[in-house]
């Protein structure tokens, strides 16, 4: 998959994508790295222990949180874009589903937009991925992060998500974007009960059907939370779990904060399944 230049070979290996949240709120990491030379300090520890992707986010995506303008979105991970593009060999998604925010990071050297609404946050993002040649992550969610998990119901989980996904790269299709920049992403704990996530990745193969690389971010969510009783800074395990698990059922990428463990066990996963 060529993004703007950048190789990433998808097929042979895994890919890990480290998360760089650049938000005040974000329900892990909170308030850790909003000073850049931090925020870059970790980028370079995740490509040290073997993130071939960086996904920067400056909006946090937890349930309930509260929005923030592009301003202050743009503010928050137009510099770290910049250093961690000029500063290291490593793919840049960034996680925004604002079209103007998605428009100045690729500009700054971003070179995949992550979209958690799947196009259907903003009318003009689908032309700003069209425009450039940067790679697109549609990911499903129900809702919005503000009302995703009030009571989220589904006549088949995986069906219902196949198909959503399905229309969205229809759309993104038609609207000019490469079939081969596509990656899907079921977006695990997005409007999806404990049970949703369980049902999705038991039958993740089942995403395979629509041809596209899939994402897969389960790292530290609630639903891992839920059945071992732990709380999120005690979720390294279960992670690793459903991360190994993916990737025997057809994850192209996962999405983690703790690059140095995943990387290892998808490297391991990978001398078994591949
Ligand atoms: C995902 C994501 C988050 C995910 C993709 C968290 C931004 C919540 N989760 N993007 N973003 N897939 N593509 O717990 O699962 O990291 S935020």
């Amino acid at each position: 998959m060529n993004c703007r230049g950048k190789i990433l070979a998808l097929g042979e290996r895994t890919h890990v994508m480290g998360i760089l949240n650049v938000t005040p709120d974000s329900f892990s990491d909170a308030g850790q790295y909003l000073d850049v030379q931090q925020a870059l300090d970790h980028a370079k520890l995740m490509v040290d222990e073997g993130a071939t992707l960086i996904d920067i986010g400056g909006e946090s995506s937890r349930p309930g949180a509260s929005p923030v303008s592009s301003t202050e979105e743009l503010n928050r991970v137009l510099p770290i874009v910049r250093l961690v593009a000029d500063a290291l060999d490593v793919v840049i998604s960034i996680d925004t589903f604002k079209a103007e925010v998605a428009r100045k990071a690729l500009e700054a050297g971003a070179h995949i937009v992550n979209d958690i609404t799947a196009l259907h946050g903003d009318p003009d993002m689908v032309s700003v991925v069209a425009g450039t040649e940067a790679g697109l992550i549609l990911m499903h969610m129900k809702g919005t992060p503000r009302t995703m998990q009030q009571a989220p119901q589904y006549e088949d989980v995986v069906r219902d998500v196949c198909a959503s996904l399905s229309e969205r790269v229809q759309y993104a299709e038609a609207q000019g974007v490469a079939p081969e920049r596509i990656i899907i992403d079921p977006g695990i704990g997005f409007g999806k009960t404990t049970e949703h996530n369980i049902e999705l990745l038991k039958r993740l193969s089942e995403f395979r059907s629509l041809n596209k690389p899939l994402l897969i971010g389960t790292s530290r969510k609630s639903f891992i939370g839920n059945i071992l009783d732990l709380p999120v800074t005690e979720r390294v395990e279960g992670t690793v779990a459903t991360v190994c698990w993916a990737i025997a059922h057809g994850a192209d990428i996962i999405r983690v904060h703790d690059v140095k463990a995943n990387v290892r066990a998808t490297l391991m996963t990978d001398a078994l399944c591949r």
